[in-house]
């Protein structure tokens, strides 16, 4: 994709000291940096005083709540959201001169941070076949040329993806369009990322989404984090983690990394904080090895099921476990066969620690579980998952003021996008209320997700792929495997705002369509418009632009779909995609009779922030097979690793969005200047060899297959013996498309087989 490094472009490699909090002055000032370089300083602003504002846009960078009717001065304020807006509200275009000026092949030499900064894509492109460089169509052109595409096409081999940031509105139209043109191909961003946690969660609680609202981790007297982030990810969860410590709340951080913002936060937004130099976070920090979580909660139930039986009713909550809950006896059959000292060893942590946690859990009655990436992408995540959920069960804490769990989800409106409709699975809900209220037959086998879309475009089985949004040569696991796929597609077409790796990685031919940014106005033939988005939380609110849009070209994402749908099933639709596209009230109409929740969607959605999804296990109501609450027994992860092997984590730098990379920098983790470090503990580069900043070489071996990533820089870093860290997306070529979550088809980001070997040079 990109030439072979060489080692003079790795040379801006700076290790400094880790600060020991996260937020405060500094990341206003950094966060201003961003704003000033990229973009025009006042039309950020401007964007920023309205960010998760009532009347404003939904924040593009993460899918955390905001207060309930609580708004400070410049709403809430978030260093990683600003880098967004900076990223979207950016004063450099790339219109027909670049793609003149830059040839395909001279954008595949271009590294990801070079592509992003180059600017908002201003119009739409063509790439016809056997093209060097892409030419600027009309959207009519753009519209017709796709349309007689997929009319060549059985419609099970076209792939339509969807990344996290699109609307509702536009997720809803998008799904119906492809479900009108007759596939379930509807891959999103979310197999890769918590569909884990659908898949655990439905089945154990009857509903794949988290349990809490952002009061129940205010009023929390312990919340226990586990594989997550927050400090980079989702800046806005350190308030609302300091104001659980400020009211008295206790907090354990569970990973393998001591993460900058689990220690420590000043909130930039209070004097107070600022003076007293901050609110000390974690009180307990588990230093799990990766894929352990298992083993260590296993340790932990073991130690207050004795304690439970030492004292029965003293620590388990029996009253909810007799009411609400199934499989207690087997759980406890299990514990009790359970070695203890077998799951220490395999966790890491040492024995006291986990006593600690154990006195805190039993002395605590309400109890939030947050989690994000750090439990989501392994084989055995959908058992990780219940497992957390087994924690929270036998001590009650679910369905009940403070308590409950709390997949914390990426990208704006993931939920939301899965919530209306957007899914490789139609369930039979949905597919009555499609065909009763648009009066069609929506297919009725799955589609491929994102994993299965890789292997149909590489077995020749799919010939077209569109993005709506996303970069996904970039995100998906096993990148040469994905690029070939791609590439023998037909037609690659990317709604997209900026240039990324994906529209260098393209099919026969290829087309960009630029859409407008959630941070500008959207005006249709009926007027300006908004669109909505549900949070992490289950709170849909709306979310208008503020900004002009970045060039009289770009057309909004409901418009794209509404002119390619109409394009290309002409008289063979039942809707009337103009009037949809004209007046977005009208596709919440359609939603508010097709979705379960949305009833007077556009009444309610008007009023001031928005409105709650219905949400069965927050009020202990389990729509399982049985009405209740599952306890599961599990089985721990076993990773078989040679002498030389280490299990790897693909993680985010604070200084990027995904595959959207910011800076070269990862502040809070002290590396700074370059992405392509593997982070090893001293032990392991003693024993290994290693200086600080070695060149090395990383492969990874599943059945017989090596995959390889040259030249990445050693960073010494407190991490278990054992485990490795690397930067997503510079290691996702290591990722082995044969090894994907049990159950719910993830990518296996955090936990990859590899050898780490003294860099040799290309023959
Ligand atoms: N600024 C910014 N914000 C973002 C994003 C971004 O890229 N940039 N991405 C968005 C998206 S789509 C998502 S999904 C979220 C991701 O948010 P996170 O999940 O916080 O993101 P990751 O960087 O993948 O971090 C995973 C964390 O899990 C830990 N971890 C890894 N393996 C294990 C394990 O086996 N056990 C435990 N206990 N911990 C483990 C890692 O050390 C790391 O702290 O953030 C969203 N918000
Ligand atoms: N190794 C490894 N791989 C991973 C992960 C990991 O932790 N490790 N994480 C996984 C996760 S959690 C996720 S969610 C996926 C993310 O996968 P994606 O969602 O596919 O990737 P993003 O980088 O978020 O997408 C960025 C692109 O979206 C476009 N874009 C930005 N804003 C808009 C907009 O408003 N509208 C439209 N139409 N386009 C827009 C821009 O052109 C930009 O280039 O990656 C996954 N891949
Ligand atoms: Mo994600």
């Amino acid at each position: 994709m990109q030439n072979e490094l060489t080692p003079e472009r790795l040379s801006k490699l700076e290790v400094n000291e880790r600060p020991s909090q996260a937020a405060g002055l500094r990341a206003v000032k950094v966060s201003l940096q961003h704003v000033e370089e990229y973009s025009a300083l006042g039309d950020s602003m401007k964007a920023l005083l309205k960010m998760n504002q009532k009347g404003g846009f939904d924040c593009p960078g993460c899918a955390w709540p905001d207060p309930d009717g609580r708004r400070s001065a410049i709403g809430e304020y978030c260093e990683n959201g600003a880098k967004a807006i900076a990223e979207e509200a950016t004063n450099r275009r790339v219109g027909p001169e670049w793609f003149a000026r830059h040839s395909v092949a001279a954008m595949g030499e271009m590294t990801d941070f070079e592509l992003g900064k180059s600017g908002r894509i201003t119009h739409p492109m063509y790439l016809a076949p056997d093209a060097t460089h892409y030419a600027p169509v009309s959207w009519e052109e753009a519209f017709r040329l796709i349309a007689e595409q997929l009319r060549t096409l059985d419609p099970d081999e076209a792939i339509f993806y969807t990344s996290g940031r699109a609307s509702n509105e536009a997720a809803f139209l998008y799904q119906l369009f492809v479900r009108q043109y007759g596939t379930n191909n509807l891959p999103d961003c979310s197999n890769m990322c918590h569909e884990s946690t659908g898949h655990a969660l439905a089945e154990v609680l009857g509903l794949g989404k988290g349990t809490v609202t952002l009061e129940d981790v205010h009023d929390a007297e312990l919340l226990i984090v586990v594989g997550q982030n927050p400090g980079t990810n989702h800046p806005r969860m350190l308030s609302a983690l300091k104001e659980c410590k400020d009211r008295g709340g206790r907090m354990i951080s569970i990973n393998p990394l001591p993460e900058t913002g689990l220690m420590g936060f000043i909130d930039p937004q209070s004097p107070l904080s600022i003076l007293k130099r901050g609110t000390d976070l974690s009180d307990l920090f588990l230093q799990v090895r990766i894929n352990e979580d298992i083993s260590l909660v296993r340790a932990i139930c073991k130690l207050l099921w004795m304690e439970e039986q030492a004292a029965p009713g003293t620590v388990f909550d029996e009253e909810f476990i007799e009411a609400h809950t199934s499989g207690f006896g087997e759980w406890t059959a299990m514990l009790d066969a359970t070695d203890f000292d077998e799951c220490v060893a395999a966790s890491g942590v040492p024995a006291p620690k986990i006593r600690e946690a154990v006195d805190m859990i039993a002395r605590s009655k309400k109890i939030v579980l947050s989690y994000a990436m750090g439990l989501t992408q392994h084989e055995n995540s959908v058992d990780v998952i219940k497992e957390m959920v087994n924690l929270l069960l036998c001590m009650g804490a679910m369905g009940k003021p403070g308590a409950g769990i709390c997949p914390t989800r990426g990208h704006s409106n993931v939920q939301g996008d899965r919530t209306v409709g957007v899914w490789e699975k139609l369930t039979p809900e949905l597919r009555k209320s499609l065909q009763n209220y648009f009066n069609f037959k929506p297919p009725e086998h799955d589609g491929f997700d994102v994993v299965n879309s890789l292997k149909a475009m590489h077995e020749g089985k799919a010939k077209f792929f569109m993005g709506l949004g996303g970069n996904i040569i970039s995100a998906v696991p096993d990148t040469v495997y994905a690029a070939k796929g791609l590439r023998q597609c037909e037609m690659t077409v990317h709604v997209s705002t900026k240039p990324n790796r994906s529209h260098v990685v393209h099919g026969k031919k290829a087309l960009i369509l630029p859409c407008l940014g959630r941070t500008e106005k959207d005006v249709r033939a009926s007027g300006p418009q908004f669109v909505s988005c549900e949070n992490s939380m289950g709170v849909v609110q709306s979310s208008q632009g503020v900004l002009e849009p970045r060039g009289p070209e770009l057309r909004s994402e409901v418009a794209i779909l509404c002119g390619l749908a109409a394009a290309t099933l002409r008289g063979n639709t039942t809707v009337d995609w103009e009037e949809m596209a004209g007046n977005y009230d009208r596709i919440r109409d359609a939603i508010a009779a097709c979705i379960p929740g949305f009833e007077r969607y556009n009444e309610k959605v008007r009023e001031p922030g928005g409105f709650y999804l219905p949400n069965g296990p927050r009020n202990r109501r389990f729509a399982t097979s049985d009405g209740k609450a599952q306890f599961s027994v599990t089985d721990r992860s076993h990773h078989a690793l040679g002498r030389d092997e280490f299990l790897m984590m693909t993680v985010r730098s604070h200084d990027q969005y995904n595959t959207t990379i910011y800076g070269m920098n990862d502040r809070y983790r002290g590396i700074h200047g370059e992405r392509r470090v593997v982070m090893m503990s001293e032990e392991d580069m003693a024993r290994a060899g290693f200086e600080p900043g070695a060149s090395v070489d990383l492969s990874s071996e599943y059945d017989g297959e090596v995959r390889t990533a040259r030249l990445f820089q050693v960073v010494p870093y407190p991490i278990p013996p054992g485990n490795v860290a690397t930067y997503f997306p510079e290691a996702n070529v290591l990722v082995p498309i044969t090894r994907t979550t049990r159950g719910s088809n993830t990518p296996i980001s955090k936990s990859v087989r590899v050898r780490v070997q003294r860099h040799k040079a290309m023959e």
